[in-house]
């Protein structure tokens, strides 16, 4: 399987910043990856999520296989073609989305079969479907086995059962991939909150020889300081010179703490839908321009972030877009939010290359401490 060549090109402490190099451009470490679920980072036009400072955008097997169908983007010249975006883009492998989104579930040892959210309709994932849609048909650059997340809290035995489902279905989607030009497969750790799961799980997914090794079953309701464990514990079982990257996280502090633990790679929804409640993320921290106070409030956005969307319009304006119901409002919140994290990655990693990543994390620890739960 092809590897992408990563380069990391300084530390500090266990944090590093370089850049996984893929056929099509250059993904900057520590990365986030907007979210475009249904081949759309929700009320984005691609140039301003490039613009914003994107390298790679996430897609959805789940969501495209239901519709517009992964045949029916495959005629269309795949998912890059079809959306308009041209730089690397990853896809997830579906599993988790059946989790948290299709009402009726079944598992079993090959795969998953389920019912659509959208009309009800049955379909069936299985490891080496999932890749078939990833790197086949939507054509992704780095595809995601197909894996389980388990519920949170579970018990050891349920954790442990699902990690071991994981794994051999990594073996099944690593078989399924071949090898690819120009193309690569990340595994997924799993195994919960338990110290000894996740090392299992670490290890086995290490030794299957994947492009790179994702954590999985973050951020599902834990806290943000039992994540910063639980990375923690399986960190020390990595390789040193495989991109990492945790899965659906997450908010500015746990990017943050999460690349103080050596993590490259993030994506999570919450710049978009946040965006589309009418909060912004800044500098200073979470805002709701909803609110009240913010009726009169004639400063723009956040000032310190490069984006004609956090410069250009007030506080006030959006205000009153948000309670007019304008669409604009999701607009500008989005594009904002999105520029506003990929300020931060970039923050993140000028800081670990100039050695003041820990002032800089001090520093935002300390401002965004009430966003830390
Ligand atoms: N597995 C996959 N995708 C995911 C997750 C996971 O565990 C998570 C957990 N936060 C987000 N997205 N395949």
């Amino acid at each position: 399987m092809a590897t992408f060549p990563f380069e990391i090109k300084a530390r500090e402490g266990a944090a590093r910043t370089g850049v996984l190099k893929t056929a099509r451009g250059d993904i900057r470490t520590p990365a986030f990856m907007p979210v475009g679920t249904a081949g759309t980072v929700k009320a984005l036009y691609m140039d301003q999520v490039k613009q914003a400072g994107a390298d790679i955008i996430l897609g959805n097997t789940y969501h495209l296989m239901l519709r517009p169908g992964a045949e029916r983007v495959k005629r269309l010249g795949g998912l890059h073609a079809f959306s308009g975006w041209s730089g690397p883009m990853l896809t997830d492998s579906g599993g988790f989305q059946v989790w948290s989104l299709s009402q009726l579930r079944k598992m079993d040892k090959d795969g998953v079969t389920f019912r659509s959210h959208i009309d009800g309709s049955e379909h069936r994932l299985t490891p080496a479907r999932s890749i078939e849609i990833q790197a086949d048909l939507l054509g992704a650059d780095i595809s995601m086995q197909l894996d389980e997340c388990t519920d949170f809290p579970c018990s050891h035995e349920e954790a442990l059962r699902s990690l071991e489902l994981s794994l051999d279905w990594g073996g099944k989607s690593l078989g399924a991939f071949g090898q690819r030009e120009g193309q690569t497969l990340f595994g997924i750790i799993q195994g919960s909150n338990f110290e000894d799961l996740r090392e299992r799980s670490a290890k086995g997914v290490v030794s299957q020889g994947f492009g790179g090794i994702a954590l999985g079953g973050l951020a599902v309701g834990e806290g943000h300081d039992q994540m910063c464990r639980t990375i923690d514990m399986t960190v020390p079982h990595l390789p040193d010179d495989k991109p990492r990257y945790v899965m659906g996280v997450g908010k500015p502090i746990d990017l943050v703490e999460s690349v103080a633990r050596g993590i490259d790679m993030f994506d999570c929804v919450l710049p978009t839908r946040a965006g589309r409640h009418g909060q912004a993320w800044t500098w200073d921290g979470p805002i709701n321009l909803k609110n009240a106070q913010f009726a009169e409030d004639t400063s723009p956005i956040d000032a310190a972030v490069d984006c004609p969307a956090s410069q250009d319009y007030s506080r006030a304006y959006l205000h009153h877009l948000i309670k007019a119901g304008e669409y604009l409002a999701p607009m500008i919140l989005s594009w904002h939010n999105t520029a506003f994290f990929q300020a931060l990655m970039a923050e993140i990693r000028l800081a670990i290359s100039e050695n003041r990543f820990e002032a800089l994390r001090a520093h935002l620890s300390h401002r965004w401490a009430a966003t830390k739960s």
